[in-house]
């Protein structure tokens, strides 16, 4: 399972990183996140990639509903989180970091698991 994060700020924009590798995926933008570990919880791997990405500590809230296929025995989960500690700078995997507002979002050049994944997010963060 590869967990990631939909970190949101007190202005509602929500945090989105883009990728340097693999090349197919490089400089697409995607929810942060990462694979979880052997016996690891999907909340503490959220935290742990966060930690390493970011260097933020953060706070899994809800997990969104749902999950996204990435390869034949992979698949994508997404929880809302908020930031306890720290500001958000691409550490490693990330040459860029942007917080985008949820009419912005759409317009994003998404990994392609993450477009259907913020989709089904804006869909239940924002009132209609
Ligand atoms: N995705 C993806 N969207 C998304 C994440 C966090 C990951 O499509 N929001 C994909 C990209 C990779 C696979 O999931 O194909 C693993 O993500 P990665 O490379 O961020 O996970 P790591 O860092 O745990 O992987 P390793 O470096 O291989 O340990």
């Amino acid at each position: 399972m590869v967990v990631a994060g939909a970190v949101f700020d007190e202005a509602g924009r929500l945090l989105a990183a883009r990728r340097t590798a693999p090349p197919e995926l490089a400089g697409r933008w995607e929810l942060p996140g990462g694979k979880v570990e052997p016996g690891e919880r999907a909340e503490d791997a959220l935290v742990r990639e966060l930690r390493e990405e970011l260097g933020v500590a953060v706070r899994p809230l809800e997990r969104l509903p749902g999950e996204w296929p990435l390869t034949a025995d992979l698949v994508l989960r997404v929880w809302t989180a908020v930031i306890l500690d720290g500001t958000p700078r691409p550490l490693q995997d990330h040459d860029l970091l942007c917080w985008v507002t949820p009419a912005e979002a759409p317009a994003l050049g998404w990994v392609p698991a993450d477009r259907p994944a913020v989709e089904a997010l804006l869909a239940a963060v924002t009132p209609p």
